[in-house]
C-alpha cells in the first residue's frame, strides 16, 4: 500500500518512522511519503491561509496550495482509475471505525489532507472527488487543532491489518470490535501480585470454562461501557428491574411522554391521561403508587405502577403506565413487567385491571396473551381489560 500525507506540519507524523508503520516499511508492506504543504506555496511568505468568506473567527486553509499537492502527488494514471483515495480528517466526518480501516486497508493508494486552522477550503475536496474517492472521517466527538494526529491513528488501524504484517494474524481475530465486542480482561505471570490473584478459571486448563468466562467478561464490559455497541435484544438479559426511586421521575417522565405517543397515533382524538400529565402528578404518583422500573446498561428502558382500589365486590389491583422504550419493544418486556406487577398484588385484591386505547391493538394483544379479557370502553377510546387474581 502507498501512503501519501500532506501536511504543514510534516513532523507530526515522524512517529511514521518509528512504531509499526516502520516495520511495514522495511518489510516492503507499506511506502510512505510525507509533504509539507508549503512546498506548494509559491509567494514570499509560502502563505496556506487565508480570512474566511462569510466572516467569522480563525482562518482557512487556502485552495491552491492543496490543489498543486494533489494534482502532484495523484498523477494522470492514478487519476484515470480512481486508484487513489483522499482521506480527509475532520470533525464533521464519518466516525472512523474498525469496519472502515478493515475497508481502507484493501485500497492501493491512501492520501491523507491533514487540515489545520478552520479547516481546508471545502472546493479542494469538491474538486479531489472528480479523480479519487473522497473520505472525511472523524476520530470521535470531541475537538483537536489539525488533522495530523488522527492521520497517525488511522494509519496505524489500516497498516497493522496489511497482509504479512501482524506477526500472528490470529491475534487479530480475537481483538475487540472484531465480533463487535470489547475486549475481556487479561492476565500474565506472576499468578499473586500485591495479593491480587489471578482469576483461577483463567488457569484452570479448562478452555471451555475459559471462554465461557472470557465471553462473559466481554459481554459485561459492553454492556457496561458501551451499550450502544449491544444489540438492543441482547440487552435484556442484563436487566435490572426495581422499584422506582424518586430519582428515576426525569428519565420516566420522559419515557412515558415518548412510549405515549405512539398511543395517541394509535387513537386520533383521544385524551391520553399520561400525555396531559404534569411532571410534578408523575412525582407524585411515583411516591404514592407501587413502580417498577426497568433498567438495561443503566438506561431507563421500562416501567410499569399498579395501585389498590377497594371495590365491595373485592379490591381491584389497578395496573397502569405499562410502557417500554420504542426501540425495545416485541421482546418480551412488557410481558415481564406485567408479570412482575401482578405478583405484587396485596392479599386482598382479587382481580386486575387495566385501561388502554380503543385502538392500541398491539397493547390489548399483549394483554389478551398474559389472560385478561376484553370488558368493553370505559370512555370515548378508551378500554378496560380484567383478570382474576390467580392465587
Ligand atoms: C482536522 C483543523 C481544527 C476543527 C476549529 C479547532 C478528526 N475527531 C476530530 N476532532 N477534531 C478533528 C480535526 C480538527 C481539525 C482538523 C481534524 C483541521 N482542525 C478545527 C474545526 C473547529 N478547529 C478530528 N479527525
Amino acid at each position: 500500500m502507498r501512503i501519501d500525507v500532506v501536511t504543514i506540519f510534516p513532523e507530526y507524523l515522524a512517529p511514521l518512522e518509528l512504531s509499526l508503520a516502520g516495520k511495514a516499511r522495511e518489510r516492503g508492506l507499506l511506502d510512505i511519503h510525507v509533504h509539507d504543504l508549503r512546498d506548494w506555496a509559491h509567494d514570499r511568505h509560502r502563505t496556506v491561509d487565508d480570512t474566511p468568506y462569510g466572516g467569522g473567527a480563525g482562518m482557512v486553509m487556502k485552495p491552491e496550495p492543496w490543489g498543486e499537492a494533489l494534482d502532484a502527488i495523484v498523477d494522470a494514471e492514478a487519476a484515470a482509475d480512481r486508484r487513489a483515495t483522499l482521506v480527509v480528517p475532520t470533525p464533521s466526518g464519518v466516525p472512523f471505525t474498525q469496519p472502515l480501516a478493515e475497508e481502507l486497508a484493501t485500497h492501493a493508494h491512501l492520501v491523507f489532507a491533514c487540515g489545520r486552522y478552520e479547516g481546508i477550503d471545502q472546493r479542494v475536496l469538491d474538486d479531489a472527488s472528480a479523480r479519487m474517492d473522497v473520505r472525511e472521517v472523524s476520530l470521535g466527538d470531541y475537538v483537536l487543532n489539525g488533522g495530523e494526529v488522527a492521520a497517525l491513528v488511522v494509519i496505524e488501524a489500516v497498516a497493522r491489518l496489511l497482509p504479512g504484517f501482524m506477526g500472528n494474524a490470529e491475534s487479530l481475530v480475537e481483538e475487540s470490535h472484531q465480533d463487535g465486542l470489547l475486549e475481556y480482561p487479561v492476565y500474565t505471570k506472576p499468578a499473586e501480585w500485591r495479593g491480587l490473584a489471578v482469576p483461577e478459571v483463567l488457569r484452570s486448563g479448562d478452555h471451555g470454562r475459559i471462554a465461557a468466562w472470557r465471553r462473559d467478561q466481554a459481554l459485561r464490559r459492553t454492556t457496561e461501557r458501551r451499550p450502544d455497541l449491544r444489540h438492543p435484544a441482547e440487552l435484556l438479559d442484563d436487566l435490572e428491574i426495581r422499584a422506582a426511586v424518586p430519582a428515576d421521575a426525569g428519565e420516566l417522565f420522559t419515557l412515558q411522554r415518548a412510549c405515549w405517543v405512539q398511543e395517541q397515533q394509535a387513537n386520533p382524538g383521544a385524551v391520553i391521561p399520561a400525555l396531559e400529565e404534569t411532571y410534578a402528578e408523575l412525582q407524585r404518583w411515583l411516591t404514592t403508587d407501587t413502580v417498577l422500573v426497568v433498567r438495561a446498561a443503566g438506561r431507563l428502558v421500562g416501567a410499569v405502577r399498579a395501585r389498590l382500589h377497594p371495590r365491595p365486590d373485592g379490591d381491584v389491583w389497578d395496573i397502569g403506565r405499562l410502557m417500554v422504550a420504542p426501540d425495545l419493544q416485541g421482546r418480551g418486556l412488557g410481558r415481564e413487567l406485567l408479570d412482575r406487577i401482578e405478583r405484587l398484588a396485596p392479599d386482598s385484591a382479587t382481580g386486575f385491571e387495566l385501561f388502554t386505547g380503543a385502538g392500541s391493538l398491539r397493547n390489548q394483544q399483549l394483554y389478551k396473551k398474559a389472560g385478561y379479557r376484553l370488558r368493553g370502553e370505559v370512555e370515548p377510546g378508551v378500554v378496560v381489560l380484567t383478570k382474576r387474581v390467580g392465587r
